[in-house]
Formats: C-alpha cells, sequence, structure tokens
C-alpha cells in the first residue's frame, strides 16, 4: 500500500504559490481561468457582441404572421444550436472527467530522465477521464464493461498521456483487429441492441473465434467489471514502455495506479438496479466525493525489467493479452495523484479531452507492441473528425503548459495568431527560429530509443505470442471462492443471452474447457449444454500457481470507511440522540452519512423536534450505499417494520451483504425481517458496535453471509 510521502498542496493552494516549481501549475490553472466565461452582472449579446433587447420573440410581419428571414438574432442563436453536439467517441463515450495533481515520491534518475519523475516538490497538473467501452454518451454508469483510465500530465516537458484502463491486459494482440473487435462488442447493426453491454451474439461469436481474447474476457466476466466507484479501480498502462534515463539505458516497465481507496466492486444485480436508479451513479460519486473534499488518490508504481531480461519469462513482454505477475515483478512506487477539482464545463473539458498514447516526453519510449504500435496512430486520427481538424491541441484542456512552437499552419479553427514571414524551417528570414533542440541530458531535445532491428518486413505473429490459455487460467485460480462464483455466473448470465447455441457451445468447450474445467463445467451446467470434455489445446500453464495480486479481496485500500456513504433510516418518533451518536462516530472516521426518511419530508424526533433527511428512502435506494444504520426511538422503529418501503431497503441491503447496525431496541424488527445477526449484522451502539460496524464496511461486504442471502428475495 501507498508508503508515507509528504502531502502535496490542493490545486487552490497552489495557485496562489509563487515558486518556480509551482509555475507550470499556476500556467495551466491559468490557460483556463484565461478561457472561463464568466457572464455574472453581462449583458445578453449576440455572438458579434451586439447587445439582445428581446430574447423571447422572433421577429416578424405582424404579430400572428410568419417570421422574417432578416432576424440575425434569431438565426444566428438556432445555427448555433444545430451544430452543438460533435460525434461521439467510437469507443470510450461514455465517460466522466477531473483534475488534479501527480507529485513524484523522489528523484527516479537511474530509471528515467522524465523531469516530473525527478523532484518531490514539484506539482505536474493532471486531468484524468475515465470511461466505459462499449455504450454511447447516454449509456448508463454501471454496466459490464471494462473502464477507461486516461491521464494527462501536463508536464513542463510536454504533454504526457497514460491512455488505460483498469484491466491490465486486452482483447486482442494486434491493433489491425481493433475495428473488428469494436464492432463485435458494439450494440448489434440491425438493432442497436444491447446498449452498453457485451450480453449478445456478436460479441461472443468474436471471442469464442480468437482465443487471444480469453485472458482479457476473464477480467471482463470478473467483479473488475462491476467497479463500486470509479475511485475504487486499480488502473494499469496494459503495454510494456520503456523508461530511459539520462545514460541512455532503458527499462521495460509496466505502469500501475493503486488506489488508496481499495479495490471494491458492486454485485451484479447491484449493478442492474444502478442502471434504472441512477444512470449516472459513479460519475455523481467521483463528483460528490470531490465536491466534499473526499480527494481520491492513486499511487503510480512501475514494474521494472531491466533489458537484459527481456526474454526471461513465459510469455512475451510485448504481448499485451499478458500481465507480469506482481508475484514475480514487484511494483515499485514513483509518486502519488490526487483528483481535486471538477470540471467547470463538461462539454469544454470533458469532452473535448484528447488523449494519445503517442504523446511521450522524454524518458519514456515505446515498444514493439503490436497493439500498442497502432494505437499511436489512431488516437491523433479519430480527433480530426471527432473535433474538427488537426488543432484539437489548442482546446484549452489540450494545450500543453510546456511552449509548442513550430511551423505547422493554418487548417480548421486555428487560434494562433503565428507572427514572422518563415514557417519553414531551415530559415534566415526570421532568425531560423524556432530550432531544433539538441538531444542527450543538458539540452532535452525528445530522441527515440535507439533500438537495433534486423528483420524481415512480414506480416506474421510471434509465435511467443502464442499461449493464450496459462494466463487465464491463472487468473480464475487465484480467485477467492466467491469471485470465482462471480465469474461463473458472469459467463452464465451473459452466454444465456446468446441466441446461438453453436456460439454458447463453442465459448464452452474451445475457450473455457482450456482455461478450467471446474468453470467450464459450472457454466455449461447452467446454459443445459452437455458437459465439457477437457480442452483441446496443451496449456503450459504459468509458472505460479497463483497470484494473490490478482483477487480484489486483497486490495482493501488504506483509508478506512473515509468517503463510504452510509444511510440512517428514520421515521417519526426517532431518538434524535441516537441519530447524533452515529452521525459523531461516522464523522469521526470521515464516512459520508444520509438520513433517509419515508419522503423527503422532515420526520418528529421522540422529543418533538423537526429533524431534516437527506432524502427518500425510495429517492435514495439501498444500493446506493455501502451501509445501513437503524437508531433507536420505539415509535420510528414501529414505523419502519410496518414499512414495506424500509423493509425492502433492509432486506436488500442484507442480500447484497452490506453492514447493517440496528440499535439495541431493533431486535424486535431485525427478528420481524427473518435476519440474523453476524458479522455486519450488528445490534446495539456501543462502541463495541460501532467498532464492529466500521470493520464490516471496511471490509465491503459481509461475505460469510452469501449462503444466508440466496434465500432472502430482494
Ligand atoms: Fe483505445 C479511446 C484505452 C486499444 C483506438 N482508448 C480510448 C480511451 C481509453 C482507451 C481509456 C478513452 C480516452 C478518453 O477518455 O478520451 N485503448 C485503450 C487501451 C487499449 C486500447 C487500454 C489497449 C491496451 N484503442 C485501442 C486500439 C485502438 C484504439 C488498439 C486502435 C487501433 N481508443 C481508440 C480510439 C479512441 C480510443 C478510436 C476513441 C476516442 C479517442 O480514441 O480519443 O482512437
Amino acid at each position: 500500500m501507498p508508503s508515507k510521502k509528504p502531502d502535496a498542496p490542493r490545486n487552490s493552494e497552489v495557485a496562489g504559490t509563487q515558486t518556480p516549481d509551482r509555475a507550470n501549475t499556476n500556467a495551466k490553472l491559468q490557460s483556463l481561468e484565461d478561457v472561463r466565461s464568466d457572464a455574472t452582472g453581462q449583458a445578453l449579446r449576440t455572438n458579434q457582441g451586439v447587445r439582445i433587447a428581446d430574447n423571447q420573440n422572433t421577429l416578424k410581419a405582424g404579430a400572428r404572421g410568419p417570421s422574417l428571414l432578416e432576424d440575425f438574432i434569431m438565426r444566428e442563436k438556432i445555427t448555433h444550436f444545430d451544430h452543438e453536439r460533435i460525434p461521439e467517441r467510437i469507443v470510450h463515450a461514455r465517460g466522466t472527467g477531473a483534475h488534479g495533481y501527480f507529485q513524484s515520491y523522489g528523484k527516479h534518475a537511474e530509471l528515467t530522465k522524465a523531469g516530473f519523475l525527478q523532484d518531490p516538490e514539484k506539482i505536474t497538473p493532471v486531468f484524468v477521464r475515465f470511461s466505459t467501452v462499449q455504450g454511447p454518451r447516454g449509456s448508463g454508469d454501471t454496466v459490464r464493461d471494462v473502464r477507461g483510465f486516461a491521464v494527462k500530465f501536463y508536464t513542463d516537458e510536454g504533454n504526457f498521456d497514460l491512455v488505460g484502463n483498469n484491466m491490465p491486459v486486452f482483447f486482442i494482440q494486434d491493433a489491425i483487429k481493433f475495428p473488428d473487435f469494436v464492432h463485435a462488442v458494439k450494440p448489434e447493426p440491425h438493432n442497436e441492441m444491447p446498449t452498453g453491454g457485451s450480453a449478445h451474439d456478436t460479441f461472443w461469436d468474436f471471442v469464442s473465434l480468437v482465443p487471444e481474447s480469453a485472458h482479457m474476457v476473464m477480467w471482463a466476466m470478473s467483479d473488475r467489471a462491476i467497479p463500486r466507484s470509479l475511485r475504487m479501480m486499480e488502473g494499469f498502462g496494459v503495454h510494456t514502455f520503456r523508461l530511459i534515463n539520462a545514460e541512455g539505458v532503458a527499462s521495460f516497465v509496466k505502469f500501475h495506479w493503486k488506489p488508496r481507496q481499495g479495490v471494491h466492486s458492486l454485485l451484479w444485480d447491484e449493478a442492474q438496479k444502478l442502471a434504472g436508479k441512477d444512470t449516472d451513479f459513479q460519475r455523481r460519486d467521483l463528483w460528490e466525493a470531490i465536491e466534499t473534499g473526499d480527494y481520491p488518490e492513486w499511487e503510480l508504481g512501475v514494474q521494472i525489467v531491466p533489458e537484459a531480461d527481456e526474454h526471461k519469462f513465459d510469455f512475451d513482454l510485448l504481448d499485451p493479452t499478458k500481465i507480469i505477475p506482481e508475484e514475480l515483478v514487484p511494483v515499485t512506487p514513483l509518486g502519488k495523484m490526487v483528483l481535486n477539482r471538477n470540471p467547470d464545463n463538461f462539454f469544454a473539458e470533458t469532452e473535448q479531452v484528447a488523449f494519445c498514447p503517442g504523446h511521450i516526453v522524454p524518458g519514456i519510449d515505446f515498444t514493439n507492441d503490436p497493439l500498442l504500435q497502432g494505437r499511436l496512430f489512431s488516437y491523433t486520427d479519430t480527433q480530426i473528425s471527432r473535433l474538427g481538424g488537426p488543432n484539437f491541441h489548442q482546446i484549452p484542456i489540450n494545450r500543453p503548459v510546456a511552449p509548442n512552437h513550430n511551423n505547422q499552419r493554418d487548417a480548421m479553427h486555428q487560434h494562433v495568431l503565428h507572427k514572422g514571414r518563415a514557417s519553414y524551417e531551415p530559415n534566415s528570414i526570421d532568425g531560423g527560429w524556432p530550432k531544433e533542440t539538441p538531444a542527450g541530458p543538458e539540452d532535452g531535445g525528445f530522441e527515440s530509443y535507439q533500438e537495433r532491428i534486423d528483420a524481415h518486413k512480414i506480416r506474421q505473429r510471434s509465435e511467443s505470442f502464442g499461449d493464450h490459455f496459462s494466463q487465464a487460467r491463472l487468473f480464475f485460480q487465484s480467485m477467492s471462492e466467491t469471485e470465482q462464483q462471480h465469474i461463473i455466473k458472469a459467463y452464465s448470465f451473459e452466454l444465456g443471452k446468446v441466441e446461438r447455441e453453436h456460439i454458447r457451445a463453442r465459448e464452452v468447450n474451445e475457450i473455457l474447457a482450456n482455461i478450467d474445467l471446474k468453470l467450464a463445467a459450472a457454466v455449461a451446467a447452467n446454459l443445459g449444454l452437455p458437459a465439457p470434455k477437457a480442452g483441446s489445446v496443451k496449456v503450459k500453464g504459468s509458472q505460479l500457481k497463483q497470484s494473490p495480486a490478482l483477487s480484489q479481496m486483497n486490495h482493501l485500500g488504506d483509508v478506512g470507511i473515509k468517503g463510504r456513504k452510509i444511510a440512517v433510516l428514520v421515521a417519526d418518533g426517532v431518538d434524535a440522540g441516537s441519530v447524533d451518536h452515529w452521525r459523531k462516530a461516522l464523522e469521526a472516521h470521515s464516512a459520508r452519512m444520509l438520513v433517509l426518511g419515508p419522503t423527503s419530508a422532515p420526520v418528529k424526533t421522540a422529543d418533538g423536534k423537526a429533524l431534516a433527511v437527506d432524502a427518500s428512502m425510495e429517492g435514495m435506494p439501498s444500493v446506493m450505499f455501502d451501509g445501513v444504520i437503524v437508531p433507536g426511538g420505539k415509535k420510528a422503529l414501529e414505523a419502519l417494520a410496518g414499512s414495506g418501503l424500509a423493509k425492502h431497503f433492509l432486506l436488500e441491503a442484507y442480500k447484497h451483504l452490506k453492514a447493517i447496525g440496528f440499535a439495541a431496541e431493533g431486535k424486535a424488527l431485525v427478528d420481524g425481517l427473518g435476519l440474523k445477526a453476524d458479522k455486519g449484522l450488528l445490534l446495539g451502539d456501543d462502541q463495541k458496535a460501532v467498532d464492529a460496524f466500521v470493520k464490516a464496511v471496511e471490509g465491503h461486504r459481509v461475505w460469510e453471509r452469501e449462503a444466508a442471502a440466496e434465500a432472502v428475495p430482494a
């Protein structure tokens, strides 16, 4: 877990400081400030600056007559409106963003010369966009899907984009297959269904025919694909990259983001319900956390492989369908990222941000991973139609804090007034400027890593990319029993939606049977397919039997229940002292407590006072919370026992294995619901009960309850 490192100032503090190290952060904040439009106290005007007297009525020939073409005010307004939408991203269309900063833990000069990784005093501004892959811009947040985890570092040597996912591998090995994969996973072309998910024929048709996808599909069927919160996801650069030091020595690295909030997921039933109850569940969660000062933090780390060890593993480092197990190469922490500011405008920032894995800075370089190589082309290319031309780097959110003078000119939406007559190099008219910077440690011009290549030009996949099942098996066998059951259920659910039986059978017999026979047999049984035979592929197996780092159960984080959402159910007659007691207890752990009533109206406490509620139990159902408290007050407890809404809330929270704390007098309510006390269902509000409740929320779910919860309808 994250080591203790000096605390960095928040962006707001940064803005006020004057030290040279912070100049770039200030510059980034200032560059956004310069384009911010605040209309407070301003007259309504046209785009040409003319003040508008009437914004209610079109210019007409008579009060009941036709509208006049001459009405430039109406025409300008409607024309602009008609063009407000831009094409959504081909993939990762649904997303949400946040600003923050990155701070290095120290000088990592032996590893890289990248400036932002040299100095713990340096604050590098970042913008992060999280996303789902399959669905359109308006799709639900909680679908089963990979999550994008893209970070733009505005370093003083240029922008560095780490465009990763919350899973460390990918579906395909070569970029030329990306359009095929995306066409297969996207909604089907004839009826544009389903929105947001992979439970349909074309996806399973493709992946069951493409065994290299086996490992990534395993991740997609695991709980990683339904994160509890964007704050609670790991991030991965996926490909092997290179870091290069000032002496030109390169190391292979895999990038990792480790969330201090732990790695936690929704249950599938919750994810499905949330898709209806709150389509924006995850963007709201991130937004509210930042607004309330619960700034999420990740530690950036790398797995480092010296060049000499390139061929030491039983897989190819260039193959993006493989991880380096953390037990073989541990993650070395480099620094931390804190997200501490919400965007001012979704479109201007989150929608217009343009990431590209090809945006790197001196000290970082690519490898020959054929998926990465294709990505280097695709991202800039796609912005040309999405953002309307090659000047998208001039959009404020994309502008580097480093200067970017060159001889690229004109094109759509040019915002820069280039001075001078020479837009070519070399020139003698403008003094030869702008000039190249020599490569090397003193000067710092970018120089590509000088890799020796001696090869035939050929369309061929390396044989070292041929083992598709060993790591898929390692993943399944590293899961806890609970996680394995979730994976079995996910395959069964998704394949159950596949109409064509030959596709289901192929996935079971030709993919799953090669990964793990227990998995294949369980899925086959759920689908009513004959029991599969052992797979036909000779799988060599992994260097390791298990990799504990792959199980989420081993990533509980180190911030306790900070930022977790706890519902407190109240009704008329509630004991105000009991509510206060829990408020203090939860505040002490920096959890977020929300009081829920039968309606949104205040309730009357036992001593006759009004107690404001934050929402009704219907408005904020149990699926939105991490734990529930039922405070004391005889009348209130009776009212809850007689309320279908409250009973459903509690049974559902129980079924979803959440911590529930009842005041001691709530015993009758617990009995009436037919529930039994366990590690997370607690009676009493003494310190022991408070501690047990906090511990249960910290553990995220009361897994021991799973069997008992099966029987509860909700
Ligand atoms: Fe990609 C967007 C991550 C393979 C082509 N990709 C996109 C985003 C993320 C990723 C996080 C959203 C960025 C944002 O928030 O704006 N993509 C990945 C990862 C991959 C990957 C981790 C494999 C390791 N992608 C990949 C390939 C190609 C693309 C192989 C094409 C050859 N990806 C794109 C794109 C997108 C994109 C079409 C759509 C919108 C955009 O780029 O800006 O160019």
